[in-house]
């Protein structure tokens, strides 16, 4: 029999600031890059509260951080999940609320001394975002088994550190083993990170799936020579190589149209002087789209234009893979569930496709998997200016307690 249980928002929202207030930058966003010491902070923070609220704590060999509650049953446990390491420009939500969001229906239970039928477990991952090691939802791809755990292990950020190295470091090279726990069923309550539920002034979304992600980091070597002796056309230029690459990927996505999705974030010239014509170039593009075959000849465009571009330029472009997911759907059993529920509790809904990857994507081949959205007020993530209101955090929060006691059950 599911229990009238109302989680408070409050508290939750306590703990979001305790958690900001870890890495928190101007402007009153964070940055907590996976396995830096505001990571370990905030890791030790979020270990502390599972453990006064009783959770049984397990770390395993990638740094995943899992509380489990019992339930009156054995078996594998109801998990909520997402991240709490952070983009270096990041918001306080994205990640953080479906954590403790986890917390704060456990404490809720606590509170109303209520056993859950089956085991319910909270849960965050190590490097969901992606940004110091690549690829993004690191440690639940390790977790579920799709990402092998040594070339996780062996992966090397910008100065040479290793995720292996870094994680002894911070203390969470934990001993369980990772690829053994498949959940009875996996849920995320994650802000939107765009602008559709503002928008359509909808309070809850329903997740359908995760699009597509393809990141790629092109290292372009040219010829360094004198910005003013040298004629253009004897120029190898890595600078001008990676603008064009930058306005090729902005022209493909308005020509393939539609849900595609294409962004330059990193450029870096040498030796970036402003009288030298760079000889080396470092850029990143990433390319998204909800569509498998639209997503592979976006990929396709871009290859071949850089090809080309190079022979002209007469450049030598290396490319290597930093990700690479294939659009995921969520089970429609799971997705109806969150809709009924939704609608039960009256509030305003729709469904929609999520833009950003998440952890959730990890775990939707192996089990039942569904994700709930709360507005981004004006679209604004992965920028310090992300803001949530409280009331649509507290929908959030209801919706989830309300789906999470009829999977426990
Ligand atoms: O890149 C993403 O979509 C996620 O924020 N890691
Ligand atoms: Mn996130
Ligand atoms: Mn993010």
């Amino acid at each position: 029999m599911k229990p009238n249980l109302r989680a408070s928002s409050d508290r939750l929202l306590r703990r979001i600031e305790q958690l900001a207030a870890i890495g928190s930058i101007d402007g009153g966003g964070v940055c907590r890059l996976a396995l830096t010491e505001e990571d370990r902070l905030a890791r030790d923070l979020v270990t502390r509260w599972m453990t006064e609220l009783g959770l049984v704590v397990s770390i395993d060999e990638i740094g995943n951080v899992v509380g489990t509650r019992l339930g009156v049953v054995d078996g594998p446990p109801v998990m909520i999940g997402s991240h709490i390491d952070s983009v270096a420009t990041g918001g306080r939500y994205d990640g953080t609320l479906g954590v403790l969001a986890g917390l704060e229906l456990v404490e809720t239970l606590n509170e109303a001394n209520f056993q859950t039928q089956h085991a319910l477990a909270v849960a965050f991952f190590t490097n969901e975002e992606g940004v110091r090691f690549a690829p993004d939802m690191m440690g639940s791809a390790v977790h579920q088994g799709s990402l092998g755990l040594i070339e996780a292990l062996a992966t090397k950020d910008e100065n040479d550190a290793s995720v292996g190295e870094e994680l002894k470091r911070i203390g969470y090279a934990g001993d369980d083993a990772v690829a053994t726990v498949t959940p009875r069923a996996f849920l995320e309550l994650h802000v939107e990170q765009g602008p559709i539920l503002e928008k359509a002034g909808t309070t809850i979304g329903i997740v359908t799936g995760v699009q597509g992600i393809s990141w790629t980091e092109y290292r372009v070597t040219g010829t360094s020579n004198h910005a003013g002796t040298t004629p253009m056309r004897l120029r190898h230029d890595a600078g001008f190589v990676a603008a064009a690459i930058t306005t090729e990927a902005r022209h493909l996505a308005d020509q393939l149209g539609g849900d595609q999705v294409a962004t330059v974030g990193v450029t870096e010239l040498r030796p970036n002087l402003v009288n030298v014509i760079a000889n080396h170039a470092r850029i990143t593009v990433d390319l998204r789209n909800t569509t498998e075959d639209r997503l592979q000849q976006a990929e396709a465009r871009m290859t071949q234009y850089i090809a080309k571009l190079a022979a002209i330029e007469g450049v030598e472009v290396a490319s290597r893979s930093l990700a690479r997911f294939c659009p995921v759907e969520f089970d429609p059993d799971v997705v109806n569930l969150i809709e009924t529920t939704t609608n039960e509790c009256g509030y305003a809904c729709q469904r929609l496709p999520s833009g950003a990857g998440h952890d959730a994507q990890m775990f939707a081949p192996n089990c039942p998997t569904g994700m709930i959205f709360v507005p981004s007020q004006g679209g604004i993530s992965h920028n310090v200016k992300e803001f949530t209101a409280a009331v649509e955090i507290d929908a959030g929060l209801d919706v989830l307690t309300q789906v999470v006691l009829q999977l426990t059950e």
